[in-house]
């Protein structure tokens, strides 16, 4: 079973990077072609002129792109490659409604749909480490583990198309109001003269310990917030959360919080930093 890869960015660069290891990956294209040669000339894979190539000559076609207009850009392009009994998998975060369009795009030329966001971030695209919630029939899932091993330590079927994409939803409201939780904490302990690093290691082994606080927080401690989950992306995944919920006349305060916290630090130039940069809105 062969893979090909469309979007060579921090998260797809690390998804075609342990396909390669594995010898399954048969082509990459990514939009910006230097990136795609450099990707190319290091692993040693074939690079496509365009996506309906990349189509052509994999099993398997894995997207990962920003936001929802790319994705159906990127299908769109893709189309002439597709045949029967072809999947495509779209490892992007977009709107559940945008999964089952890209599901509807594919369907009359035969190719199968699969939403199938992940978490885990670039670290976990790299290491192969990332947990998959896919949405979609899952006997195509099970007939394509052999390429989502060498990517994914998990990969579940969470329903229909669009459940993946829901899912992820989920994932990322959590993430959302964590990180308020661990912001105003480490800032309340920091204004009390605590040594944070400290106070990461005792609440970080006690009932309050999570994921963020022990990989985000030391950011919060050194007060330096290098690129590891792009602010600007998870705005984008509150956006289609805040869109879902309006459209069933739901507005949920954690949500318009943290996208305005977000909007201001994009507007003061952090958009680009990992998430733990809401700790400067924080720290006094
Ligand atoms: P990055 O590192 O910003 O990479 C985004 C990739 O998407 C990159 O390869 C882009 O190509 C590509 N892209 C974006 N728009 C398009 C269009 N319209 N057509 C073709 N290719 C496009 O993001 P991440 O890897 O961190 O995240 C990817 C997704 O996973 C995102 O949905 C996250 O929320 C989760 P470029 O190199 O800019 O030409």
């Amino acid at each position: 079973m062969k893979a090909g890869v469309i979007g060579l960015g921090a998260m797809g660069s690390g998804i075609a990077g342990n396909l390669a290891r594995t010898g399954q990956l048969a082509a990459v294209w990514n939009r910006t072609r230097e990136k795609a040669e450099a990707f190319a000339g290091e692993h040693g894979v074939a690079l496509a002129d365009e996506p309906a190539t990349v189509a052509a000559a994999a099993d398997v076609i894995f997207i990962s792109v920003d936001a929802d207009a790319d994705l159906l850009e990127v299908l769109d392009g893709l189309a002439d490659g597709l045949e029967p009994g072809k999947v495509v998998v779209d490892t992007s975060t977009v709107a559940p409604d945008t999964a089952r369009q890209a599901a509807e795009s594919i369907a009359p030329r035969g190719g199968v749909f699969l939403d199938a966001p992940v978490s885990g971030g670039p670290e976990g695209a790299r290491q192969g480490t990332m947990v998959m919630m896919v949405g979609g029939d899952s006997a195509v899932l099970e007939r394509i583990r052999p390429v989502l091993d060498p990517i994914c330590s998990a990969a579940h079927a969470m329903g229909p198309v669009g459940a993946g994409q829901a899912t992820k939803a989920v994932n990322q409201i959590m993430v959302a109001g964590i990180m308020q939780g661990v912001a105003a904490a480490l800032a309340y302990g920091k204004g009390q003269g605590l040594d944070l690093q400290q106070v990461i290691e005792v609440v970080g082994s006690g009932a309050a310990s999570n994921w963020q606080l022990l990989q985000r927080g030391p950011n919060m401690v050194e007060d330096h917030f290098p690129p590891g989950f792009r602010l600007a992306l998870h705005r984008k995944d509150l956006g289609i959360v805040r869109d879902v919920l309006a459209a069933e006349g739901i507005e949920l305060e954690l949500i318009e919080r943290t996208l305005a916290d977000y909007d201001r630090l994009v507007e003061q130039g952090h958009g680009d930093e990992d998430i733990s940069a809401l700790y400067r809105l924080r720290k006094t």
